[in-house]
C-alpha cells in the first residue's frame, strides 16, 4: 500500500481524492500529479444508501485508469458491496477498501477480495469503534480511518478521530502486524501534522488539501510536502 520510502519527495504516501479534482482541467491536474510523483488516485464509490449521494461509477473511473499508471485505491462506501467487485478493474498493487459497517460478513468479504488479488483495507466511520478489527486486523493490509463521516467533501474534521489514529497505532505496533494506517477527509494544512504525528501512514487528499478552489495545484502540492514534513518532525 504504503512505498513512500521509495519516493524523495513524499515521507506519507499521498492518494488524491479523484472526486475533488477540478473536472474541467482533469488531464492537466492528473499530468501536475504524475509530475509531482503522486503514486495513488482514491476512488470514492457511493451507493446514495450508506451515503446520501453518488458519486463515481466505473465507466468514468476506468477511463481515467486506462490514461495513467497511478495506482488505485477504491473506497467502497456501498452497502453490501461484494455486489460490487466484479466491476472493480484491478492492477498489480491497487487497494480496494470496504466499509465495516456495510458488511454482513466482513471477513468472507476481505478473503473474496484478496483472492482477486487486490491490497485489502477496511473503513471505520468516526463513531464506529476500534474493537470491532479485534478478530480480523491481521487479514488486512489497511486501516482506513474515517476522520469525517462518509459522503460529502469539505467538512469538517471529528476531532476525536486523531486520538482514534493514535490508538489504532499503538494496537499494531503492540501485534507487530504491518498494517497501514489511512485517514479521510478534511485532510489539510493544520490537520496533517497532527494526522502524521499520530501515526497516519497514507493521506486522502481532496478539496481541503490538494484540489483547494482557486489556488493552483502546484502551490498545494508543496504546502503538502510542508505540512507531511512537519508532522513528521513532531513524531
Ligand atoms: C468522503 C470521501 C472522501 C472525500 C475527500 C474529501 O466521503 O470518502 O474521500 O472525497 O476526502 O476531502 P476534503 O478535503 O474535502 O474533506
Ligand atoms: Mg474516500
Amino acid at each position: 500500500m504504503n512505498d513512500s520510502s521509495s519516493n524523495s519527495r513524499w515521507k506519507a504516501s499521498v492518494s488524491a481524492s479523484v472526486m475533488c479534482i477540478d473536472w474541467l482541467n482533469a488531464g492537466q491536474q492528473m499530468d501536475s500529479l504524475k509530475a509531482a510523483g503522486i503514486e495513488m488516485l482514491h476512488w470514492d464509490i457511493m451507493d446514495g444508501q450508506f451515503t446520501p449521494d453518488f458519486s463515481m461509477g466505473s465507466s468514468i473511473i476506468n477511463q481515467f485508469r486506462a490514461s495513467t499508471d497511478m495506482r488505485s485505491d477504491y473506497h467502497l462506501m456501498v452497502e453490501e458491496p461484494s455486489r460490487m467487485f466484479d466491476a472493480i478493474e484491478l492492477s498489480t498493487g491497487d487497494t480496494v477498501t470496504i466499509h465495516q459497517e456495510c458488511c454482513r460478513n466482513l471477513h468472507r468479504d476481505l478473503v473474496a477480495l484478496r483472492r482477486r488479488g487486490a491490497n485489502v483495507g477496511v473503513a471505520l466511520c468516526p463513531a464506529t469503534p476500534l474493537d470491532v478489527l479485534d478478530y480480523i486486523i491481521e487479514d488486512v493490509d489497511y486501516v482506513l480511518i474515517m476522520t469525517v463521516n462518509p459522503g460529502y467533501a469539505g467538512q469538517p474534521l471529528v476531532p476525536q478521530t486523531l486520538r482514534k489514529i493514535s490508538d489504532l497505532k499503538r494496537i499494531i505496533s503492540n501485534m507487530e502486524l504491518d498494517v497501514k494506517i489511512g485517514v479521510d477527509g478534511n485532510v489539510n494544512f493544520e490537520n496533517i501534522p497532527k494526522m502524521i504525528s499520530a501515526g497516519a501512514d497514507v493521506l486522502v487528499t481532496g478539496s481541503s488539501g490538494l484540489f483547494r478552489k482557486n489556488f493552483p495545484l502546484d502551490d498545494s502540492l508543496d504546502r503538502l510536502e510542508v505540512a507531511i514534513n512537519e508532522g513528521f518532525a513532531q513524531k
